[in-house]
């Protein structure tokens, strides 16, 4: 009887000394070329089975009376193979070991966020680790084009704005403080008023390019053109100084049950988030 194939190591992929000192500065770097043709297309695949099959946590995050529509959905690694294989066995685990300058990676979760033609509902400006249940400086956010994503439509973020302010969370449609009661954080300053001050990074993209960026740079996006798709994943990995951060209040995205099982400032170990390195 013959046996099932090994399972291939994790890839390896040296980024240039240079990329993780930028990304400590910047909080945010291109990574041109990480994904190979055939991993891109396995993961327009996994977009595409995650599309047809929407979970509970998935929304439509444009107005209904936008020309295109705005799609996320969360947590839906455990239901497909596709971005497992990214997740797990692509050079993403190694790329976050890096950038993130720890030994161990641990995945935190999945986003996907795709902007149909002609949408018109920008993402507007945020930082991510406000809306979560996670404390700790060694983290990053891989956002992942298999589409051709030019600079207008690209991810735009605040280089240095991961330094140590922590903005208000606020809902995207209506601006509600549905996290941190009002007052308890800094409010988000006009960036797009003060360039020099707030100096944004952008980068056009082409599919097997990666944007790399930690959980409080500042970030946002516009709509896209009439006839470009812009269907985006995310992989989110936490590192070595990772702690959890329950809240009295469901976080984006909530991990049902957590709290329950993992102590506040414990380590992020818990089935829902592996070590992939
Ligand atoms: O894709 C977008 O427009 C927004 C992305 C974003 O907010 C994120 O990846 O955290």
């Amino acid at each position: 009887m013959s046996q099932p194939s090994p399972k291939p190591p994790p890839k390896r992929f040296q980024l240039p000394p240079d990329t993780t000192t930028a990304y400590a500065r910047d909080g945010a770097v291109i990574l041109r070329g990480l994904l190979t043709p055939a991993e891109v297309q396995r993961l327009a695949e996994g977009i595409e089975h995650n599309l047809a099959h929407l979970s509970p946590l998935a929304a439509v995050a444009s107005q209904p009376d936008d020309p295109g529509r705005f799609t996320e959905d969360f947590c839906t690694w455990q239901d497909n193979p596709a971005y497992q294989q990214l997740l797990f066995d692509s050079a993403l685990p190694d790329a976050a070991a890096q950038l993130m300058q720890s030994t161990g990676v641990r995945l935190y979760h999945d986003h996907l966020l795709v902007k149909e033609p002609g949408t018109r509902q920008p993402t507007p400006w945020h930082q991510d680790q406000p809306y979560y249940n996670v404390s700790g400086r060694q983290n990053v956010s891989f956002w992942i084009p298999v589409d051709p994503v030019p600079l207008a439509s690209t991810l735009r973020l605040v280089a240095g704005s991961h330094a140590g302010t922590w903005y208000m969370p606020r809902s995207f449609r209506d601006q509600q403080a549905k996290w941190f009661p009002d007052g308890a954080l800094a409010e988000l300053p006009d960036i797009d008023v003060d360039p020099a001050r707030y100096r944004q990074l952008a980068w056009a993209m082409a599919p097997g390019d990666v944007l790399a960026f930690h959980m409080l740079s500042l970030h946002a996006s516009s709509g896209v053109g009439p006839t470009a798709r812009r269907r985006v994943f995310s992989a989110r990995y936490l590192g070595d100084d990772a702690r959890h951060a329950p809240r009295p209040w469901p976080t984006s995205p909530p991990f049902p049950g957590l709290a329950d099982r993992l102590p506040a400032g414990a380590a992020m170990d818990d089935a829902s988030f592996p070590l992939v390195r």
